[in-house]
């Protein structure tokens, strides 16, 4: 390597730069922007080198000390306040740089510090989300590093390891009205999270890829492609629904940590292969808190405690849900509901989308084709099962006498436009009443319908405390209005981005949306997202109101909207049905898992949707909304029976299991629509589901108190096995069930990973080689087979399964020993009434200690606050891999011969024993098996020994 001695040199006509290509921030961000070498230079201050083949290198580049001086800096209580100035004479491209920056450190926990940039001077916008503040912090895992003066930059070290895992000292830092800008070093190329976006790989490609975030109605799906301003096309990835600013990066050592930027503007993130990120946003602060682990678990857990931990859901909501947009009528529904019960396949809610309302509007019935729908959910209730109802947030104002948008009026509950002149107007489904209608043509074009047929609605404001208690009013109302009610159990919230079919407010004029030319609607910078701010949206500029007089604009908000309806549709559930209930939402933000769960949107009807599902299941989980799930068989497009029969197994272990089909496709998707085979296999896959469950449900109380994953990925067990860094077809429930599935067309045999450790077959019993630790597996998997391990070292509380939750809860409990090496194993069964409100809170459940060694299994009652239904006892218990046979089992002190021992799996039967209260069954070996652990030389002794005892 040649030494350099100044910043650019010139080579056979190329610009060198003495900044290594994979250095280099670039200084020309924008969607579709062609670098000019006299603007790089003189406009934006900036680094203008061609000498690299590699297309994605920038040209244009930030030299390493662009940024600001460190002015002072002074110790704090929990940190330092360190002052910052721009540096004279500086360029910046967009908007205006803040001259002034404040930077507090704040050692918040030993395991968690924040670092918050701002403005002192001029207070900015701040994402009103209760966050934890500074507790104490003795003796920290990080230690970070700022200069006393000159250019700043910040590092953060973990203190026993002297790893690096932040380091600003690139160039490019900028704090400036609408664009706010920071790199940062990576300690290694295995980074995870940031959505929502479809991507390839659970593991972040860090070869220069952008990702932009901001909430959008918006099908996961490949790249769309754009047009640059030189006329050629570039791709941009799509903004799926919600936004997650947060990652988890592993350190080179195993340990991992996590990083939020507590930021809800408009914003993109690019990863390049130093490996380093740089975040871009274009408002409000730059608000990072980092969490230290050091298991990548940890770090989650770490990460809910500060945006709050995952709700409890019902225990009925982790069953299997059946819905689809295009039931024609109430019969289509019955039909489907009938079908799945004559093959006996196991379904415990039933939904109806927006076909049950009259026009798609809120709070309507469909008296033409739905009207015995009400009667049917109660009758479906009656039965066992639940139901869930779709409601969208936009509500039509060209109704008479409709409730929802005249109260919303009277409660003043509109986002307004920019000048408060009257509610910011778009176009969302709500259809026209017909006599409104001007000539109806079925089979117009999207744009046609949209001008026509479609009425203008309001969005409502959630920031607005009044709109939550206008949103209450009208869900409670309808939940008990005897003739247009349905009495629902939970709520799904959809086109909450929020959607709008025309881009930004409605113009009269146009007849579609249209946005003022502000910094707004159009600042200089627009992060790498699909279109402009506004597209499917409304306008940036549109205003919003929080509590107590504050405003936003809705560009600062935006990203807020699904995460502002979703606790305030959870506590009008719950206040409706008087029970605990669950609500699941499009959009999402952090915090949003507090109060709902997720699915993974529009997908396709396609093999490789399978696998991508898996991965936005692990992100979401990352993201502390680990109810979550895709679209069973897909959304789009006509599904293959193959496809679809793979789908129904993969997604039997999705925390949230529902088959959801879009309205155009012609064919019935669900387990009951394809023939006897099909509908077995389903059942066959769901009735093990159902039997896991409460081992589910237990993973879900962990995830709610602690903060726990549910769906786990297989590095968060293994985090020094580099090879688990990268698994994202396989994961894991909890710690000890591993699920392989079949992702490909034509398969007959999958290949696993499996990590180091203990494993047996879930369906077998048969212990996997011990030569197979930390290798692939090949295993033959027919179309009957999903391959399931369970983990040595724990044991897994399972129940007799039933068609639904309602029975199954009522079935005597299986107890699934796993020995590891050691013939240890423990885990935990939490268990209560599954549907009332609270039940941690006011304690009124069942946690029980499940340990088990080589001589005996106990059950230990840690909380007793529920007593089960005399039927619902411990029926059985399992014991997997035994080193030694077994002779006699004792069931708190009494033999029993109930009891087989067949290789190495004990098997103890018809126990029947009350599941709240603690037992002890003991299991030793018969006298030969005895003697035969006690080496050679010493069994003559021991003979001996036992015959003098027997003399005495
Ligand atoms: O514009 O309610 O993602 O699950 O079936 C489509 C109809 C509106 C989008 C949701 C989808 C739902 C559909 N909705």
């Amino acid at each position: 390597m040649i030494l350099l001695t100044s910043a650019l040199f010139f080579v056979l006509g190329h610009v060198m730069s003495q900044t290594p290509d994979n250095d280099r921030i670039n200084c020309y961000p924008e969607k579709g922007a062609v670098p000019l070498q006299t603007a790089c230079v003189s406009e934006r201050g900036c680094t203008w080198a061609n000498d690299t083949d590699h297309p994605k290198v920038p040209i244009c580049h930030y030299p390493a000390d662009y940024g600001y001086e460190v002015t002072s800096k002074t110790r704090t209580v929990h940190g330092y306040r360190v002052q910052l100035r721009w540096k004279t004479g500086q360029s910046c491209a967009f908007s205006t740089p803040v001259q002034t920056v404040t930077l507090d450190v704040e050692h918040q926990t030993n395991n968690r510090l924040r670092f918050k940039f701002y403005d002192q001077s001029s207070p900015r916008y701040e994402v009103p989300m209760d966050m934890p503040g500074p507790d104490t912090a003795a003796s920290p895992e990080y230690e970070v590093g700022i200069p006393d003066s000159g250019l700043f930059y910040i590092n953060v070290t973990r203190r026993d390891t002297g790893t690096v895992i932040w380091d600003s000292s690139f160039g490019g830092f900028t704090f400036a009205d609408q664009f706010l800008q920071i790199s940062t070093k990576l300690p290694s190329r295995y980074v995870y999270g940031f959505g929502e976006h479809e991507h390839a790989t659970f593991h972040h490609d860090l070869n220069w890829r952008t990702w932009g975030m901001l909430t959008r109605d918006e099908s996961p799906g490949p790249p769309v492609q754009e047009t640059a301003a030189d006329g050629t096309m570039y791709d941009v990835e799509r903004n799926n629904y919600g936004v997650h600013p947060f990652y988890m990066a592993m350190e080179e050592d195993g340990n991992a940590h996590g990083v939020l930027l507590l930021n809800s503007n408009p914003q993109d993130v690019t990863f390049q292969p130093k490996p380093a990120l740089t975040f871009r946003t274009i408002g409000g602060v730059l608000d990072f808190y980092m969490f230290l682990g050091p298991s990548p678990e940890e770090v989650v857990q770490q990460y809910t405690q500060a945006i709050g931990r995952p709700f409890m859901p019902p225990y009925w909501s982790l069953g299997f849900q059946l819905c689809r947009y295009g039931y024609k009528n109430l019969e289509h529904i019955q039909n489907v509901v009938d079908s799945m019960r004559n093959y006996n396949i196991p379904q415990d809610v039933q939904y109806a989308d927006i076909d049950y309302m009259e026009r798609q509007l809120d709070f309507t019935l469909d008296h033409t084709n739905f009207h015995g729908l009400p009667a049917y959910f109660r009758q479906l209730q009656d039965e066992g099962m639940k139901t869930i109802i779709i409601l969208d947030p936009a509500i039509s104002k060209n109704e008479t006498n409709y409730p929802a948008w005249d109260r919303g009026v009277q409660m003043d509950v509109w986002i307004k436009n920019e000048d408060q002149s009257g509610p910011a107007y778009g176009k969302v489904w709500p259809e026209y009443a017909d006599e409104f209608l001007p000539g109806k043509m079925e089979n117009a074009s999207w744009d046609f319908q949209v001008e026509n047929y479609r009425s203008l609605v309001g969005f409502p404001d959630f920031l607005k405390p009044s709109t939550h208690d206008w949103w209450h009013e009208q869900i409670v109302d309808f939940y008990n209005d005897p003739t247009e009610g349905i009495r629902f159990d939970g709520i799904w919230i959809d086109m909450n981005e929020p959607a709008n079919f025309i881009p930004g407010n409605y113009d009269p004029t146009t007849n579609s949306g249209k946005c003022g030319n502000n910094i707004w609607n159009n600042p200089d910078y627009t992060p790498w997202v699909m279109g402009d701010l506004y597209s499917k949206t409304i306008c940036m500029d549109a205003h919003q109101e929080g509590t107590d007089g504050t405003t936003y604009k809705h560009y600062d908000v935006h990203n807020l909207y699904g995460w502002s309806q979703t606790p305030t549709t959870l506590r009008s559930a719950r206040v409706a049905t008087g029970k605990r209930s669950i609500v699941v939402t499009r959009s999402t933000f952090p915090g949003s898992g507090k109060s709902g769960g997720h699915w993974l949107g529009d997908n396709t009807s396609k093999w490789d949707h399978l696998h991508k599902s898996i991965i936005g299941m692990l992100e979401f989980n990352l993201f502390g909304i680990p109810y979550i799930g895709a679209d069973i068989c897909g959304f789009w497009g006509e599904p293959d029976r193959e496809m679809c029969w793979r789908w129904m197994q993969l997604g039997a272990f999705y925390p949230y299991s529902r088959n959801h089909n879009q309205k155009d496709v012609i064919a019935e998707q669900d387990p009951s629509a394809w023939g006897p085979e099909f509908a077995e296999a389903s059942r066959a896959v769901l009735l093990t589901r159902y039997r896991l469950l409460p081992y589910l449900y237990t993973l879900f109380y962990e995830a709610h108190t602690k903060g726990s994953t549910v769906v786990r990925p297989l590095l968060h067990e293994f985090r020094t096995d580099r090879n688990a860094w990268t698994v994202d077809r396989q994961f894991l429930w909890g710690p000890a069930l591993l699920i392989s599935p079949v992702l490909e067309q034509g398969a007959t045999s999958v290949t696993a990973y499996m990590p180091d450790a203990r494993w047996f077959d879930y369906y077998t019993d048969s212990e996997v080689s011990s030569s197979s630790r930390g290798s692939n597996v090949t295993i033959p998997c027919d179309m009957d087979c999903i391959p399931l391990h369970v983990r040595g070292g724990y044991v897994i509380p399972t129940q007799e399964p039933a068609t639904n939750t309602k029975t199954s809860r009522q079935n005597k409990f299986e107890i699934l020993v796993v020995l590891n090496d050691d013939e240890s194993a423990e885990g935990r069964l939490f268990w209560d009434d599954g549907e009332s409100a609270d039940t941690i809170e006011s304690g009124d459940y069942l946690l029980l200690e499940l340990r088990a060694n080589a001589g005996g299994f106990t059950t230990i009652v840690t909380h007793k606050g529920y007593q089960p239904d005399s039927t619902t006892t411990i029926g059985s218990l399992k014991v997997l891999g035994l080193k030694s046979t077994v002779g006699e089992v004792k069931l708190n002190g009494v033999s029993t011969s109930r009891y087989t021992y067949r290789q190495n799996v004990l098997h103890i039967t018809g126990m029947n024993i009350d599941l709240a209260a603690s037992h002890e069954i003991r299991w030793s070996k018969t006298t030969s098996a005895a003697v035969h652990l006690i080496p050679a030389r010493w069994q003559l002794l021991f003979v001996f020994a036992v015959l003098c005892a027997l003399l005495t």
